[in-house]
């Protein structure tokens, strides 16, 4: 397994990476364990809420619940839109980041609940957003990519607040936190050809989150 959390590199003031946090075989673990949750949960396409135009990223989710989106809006649900199953568990490793990263270094005691599974074939994008349909606000955003390299761009709360890029590589793991946690990022494109740990081009990308507050007796955040 890849050493335990070396310092990560601040993006931004609460934006921290971790390039390479997965080995090879963290990633190709992973990856499988990724292709067993498809199985049970497909991947479909969201729409845009209104409009109803696709999304270029085909989503699914594992954990308690999941975020969907269509022609009525975003929301969290416990089970797949298409399928009307509950989500697949947490594979093991998810639950293991989210201890050694969001409650080490973001302080969270709070469990994670959803875990948006993004699969990027080559040309699709992700526009600039927040995370924002979380009731829990407090709890940070972890990131996993698998596969080809992204651009991925992250800005500050505002949409016009100037942005920095990075190239999220296969292994890499990065959170949102603190004062970064509503800030706006995106994924201006896929590198086709960048790694060979996936049998197809594309990209896979794993966002773990807390949705619901903390319930009574729950350990707040500190
Ligand atoms: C992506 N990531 O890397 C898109 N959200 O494909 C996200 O939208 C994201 O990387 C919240 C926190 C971290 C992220
Ligand atoms: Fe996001």
């Amino acid at each position: 397994m890849a050493p335990a959390s070396t310092a990560p590199i601040e993006v931004a003031p609460g934006c921290l990476w971790w390039p390479g946090w997965l080995d090879r075989a963290g990633q190709e673990a992973l990856a499988e364990d990724i292709r067993q949750v498809l199985a049970q949960a497909p991947l479909f396409t969201p729409r845009m809420p209104r409009t109803g135009k696709p999304f270029s990223v085909r989503m699914s989710n594992c954990g308690p619940l999941g975020w969907v989106s269509d022609q009525t809006g975003y929301r969290y649900q416990p089970t797949h839109p298409e399928t009307g199953q509950p989500w697949p568990p947490f594979p093991d490793v998810l639950k293991r980041a989210w201890r050694e990263l969001a409650r080490e270094f973001a302080g969270t005691a709070l469990a994670p609940e959803a875990c948006l599974i993004n699969w990027y074939a080559p040309g699709a994008r992700m526009g600039l957003h927040q995370d924002r349909d979380e009731q829990e606000f407090r709890a940070p955003v972890l990131s996993l990519s698998l596969g080809d390299t992204a651009l991925f761009r992250v800005g500050g709360a505002a949409r016009s607040d100037p942005t920095r890029s990075i190239r999220l590589v296969s292994g890499d793991a990065l959170l949102l936190s603190g004062p970064s946690r509503l800030a706006f990022h995106g994924i201006d494109r896929i590198l086709p050809d960048s790694s060979t740990l996936l049998r197809q081009p594309g990209r896979i990308n794993l966002t773990l989150r807390r949705v619901r507050p903390a319930e009574d007796g729950e350990i707040l955040p500190i």
